[in-house]
Order: C-alpha cells, then structure tokens, then sequence
C-alpha cells in the first residue's frame, strides 16, 4: 500500500470576552461544568486576541507547544482532553488514506497574545478558544459544536467561540452535552457599546481562578444562594435589557453581578480577594459619575483580577475615558484597550 503523507496547516485569531454575568464555581472539575449560566461580550477581532497556527504533518516526531514565543511542556491535562476530543472525532470521520494518516500525525502549535497573560484578562478565554478552532480547522472537524470542546480547556473559553453577545448555558446533563455557548445577540444589535479595559495591574494574578472557585464552592453559602436564587433571574433580565438596548437596566444588572461575585470571594473560606485600592476607586468614580447623570450611565465589572473593565455607550464613554486618565494618571495611555462589539464572530 502507498503510504499517505500529511500536511496540514491553518491560523486563526479569537478575542477576550469580558463577562456581565460571571461565571464562578464548577459540578464537574474534569468535564468543566458550571454551576450557573454566564453571559459575556466578545471583543473585536481588532483587540485583545490570541492568534494560533497549527501544523499538522507526518514529518513531526512529537506534538509540541510554544505560547507567546517560549516552548511550553504539551502534558497539560486540559490541553490533553482538547487534543484528544478533537482526535476522536477526527478518526470518527476518518475515510480516505490521507485522513486515517492524519490520526498518526503529529501537530505543533503556535500561539501568542497581544496583550499580557495571565494578568485577569481572560488570557485562557480567547487562548482555548482559539487553539480549539485552529485544531478543528486542520483536522476537518468543525462541523461539531466546538464550544464544548473549548470549555473542558477553560470554562471562560466556550464564550470566545461566538462574537457580539453569548451565553454559555449551564445545562444539567452529567456528560456535558448540553452545557454549551450561544449568541443572543449580534455585536451590531447594540451600536455604538464600547468596553474599556483600564490595566491596573499587568502582575500574575494570586488565586487562580479554578482553585478560587474550587473553594468558593465548598465553603461560601452566599455562592449557593446566588446559583439558586440570583443568577437565573439575571440571565432572563439581562437578555431582556440587550434586547431592549436598555443601558440603564444592563448597568445595574452588570454592576451588581460583580458585586455579588467578588462578595462570593470575600465569603469563601479563606477569603479570596482580587480587587485592590484602585479597583475601589474605580467603583467610586464610575458611581459618582452615574450619581451625576441621574442615570446609569457606565457599568464596571471586574473578573478575578483587579484590572477594571468598563462598559458604557460612546458618548458616556468619551466622558469616561478622560475621567480615568484624570483620576488614574499612573495608567499611561497603552495601558487602555478599547474594545467593541460590532465586530462579526470569532475567529
Ligand atoms: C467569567 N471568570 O465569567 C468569570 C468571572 C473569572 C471571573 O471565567 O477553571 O479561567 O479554566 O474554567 O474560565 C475565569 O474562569 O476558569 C472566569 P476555568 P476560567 O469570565
């Protein structure tokens, strides 16, 4: 028999997505099930992303790994489950010569950001993403819905997968099947949003977000009400709110769910903190300014960081920025990201 060669290869690119609703605690820590829905808006392809190559070819000797220019050890597990998620459905497919000798190839991937890692802005997020759309492509498997397969690398990623606004459905089966992202919204459903990500700190962040939420699950009651009671109202509510293109309830919503989120934080036992001083005071500018208004106006989130994240519509926007580069002069210029939804879908 004449031995098939393969040669393969593609690149893609998959923004961050900043959460309004956060996602926090998991069911299933290997199959990264939550224990609440969650809703994000996907940047612009123009932003923070992560760009990927993938090559895939019968040349290699060894699956290998580089992340933003440095080689990295390929045994991490998550990154193991997505590989061999993405093989099984390759050899599933698998018909002709060439594609049955795509199963005994070798892949490297290639992956950099364009902004800093692992400083609490969703590196993982457009990180699994990506790599996850950069495999299917060269495996010929991106007829399967992929956002399952991005979410057992990080949770987060699952929204990256889809531009403009995305849930990501907590399901209930125990195999995962239905816990998967979906758009609700086009990015040019609501024009004329902006995010702005204030870089308060570009430092590794201190509790990882899966052993915080690992914790928060086994000791915050809070965290119980807020699966319960909370979450499941504000997934309606804010869907409602986009739909309507209705700051002022979005705001409230957005705000009030990291609120709710880092109190989650401070019940956990040990408590978890990630915002710092100057997170504060970005709360308290962004409500002053609201106070202000007489109207929300601007809303913060922060994730399991302390850099601050924005979300207001142009005009308030414009406002916005000038304050925080009054009142936080030690933030230069490149340290503001300013990202839309009006772009099409990942990657
Ligand atoms: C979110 N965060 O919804 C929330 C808000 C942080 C705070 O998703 O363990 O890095 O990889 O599933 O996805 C961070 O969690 O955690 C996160 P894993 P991930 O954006």
């Amino acid at each position: 028999a004449v031995e098939s060669k393969v040669n393969r290869q593609a690149t893609c690119s998959a923004p961050v997505n900043i959460a309004v609703i956060k996602y926090w605690g998991k069911r299933d820590e290997k199959l990264i099930l939550p224990t609440n829905s969650s809703l994000s808006a996907t940047l612009d392809q123009a932003d923070l992303k992560t760009t990927t190559s993938v090559a895939l070819s019968s040349e290699f000797d060894s699956d290998r790994l580089w992340l933003n220019g440095k080689e990295e050890s390929i045994t991490n597990p998550r990154l193991q489950n997505v590989l061999q998620k993405i093989r099984s459905l390759a050899s599933e497919r698998a018909q002709t010569d060439e594609e049955k000798a795509v199963l005994d190839a070798h892949v490297h991937i290639v992956s950099v950001n364009n902004f800093p890692t692992a400083a609490g802005l969703a590196s993982s997020a457009s990180g699994y993403a990506c790599m996850v759309y950069t495999l299917a492509q060269v495996y010929g498997v991106t007829d399967y819905e992929l956002s399952k397969i991005a979410r057992v690398g990080s949770g987060s990623a699952c929204r990256s997968m889809y531009g403009g606004w995305v849930a990501w459905n907590m399901g209930t089966r125990d195999d995962g099947d239905d816990s998967f992202a979906e758009q609700t919204h086009l990015a040019d459903h609501w024009p004329g949003m902006k995010i702005l990500i204030l870089v308060v700190s570009d430092r590794k962040k201190g509790t990882s977000s899966t052993s915080g939420m690992g914790t928060s699950v086994r000791t915050s009651e809070l965290l119980q009400h807020r699966i319960t009671e909370v979450v499941p109202k504000r997934m309606a509510a804010i869907k409602e709110a986009i739909e309507a293109r209705d700051f002022a309830q979005f705001g409230e919503i957005t705000m009030r769910d990291s609120n709710q989120f880092h109190a989650v934080c401070l019940d956990t036992y040990p408590p978890i903190f990630y915002m710092n001083d100057t997170s504060k005071a970005v709360v308290q500018m962004v409500t002053q300014y609201n106070t202000m208004k007489g109207e929300v106006k601007a809303a913060y989130t922060f994730d399991a960081g302390p850099n601050a994240v924005i979300y207001a519509m142009e005009d308030a926007m414009a406002e916005i920025a000038s304050l925080t580069s009054h009142f936080f002069p030690s933030t230069t210029p490149d340290t503001f990201f300013r990202g839309t939804t009006t772009a099409p879908p990942a990657p």
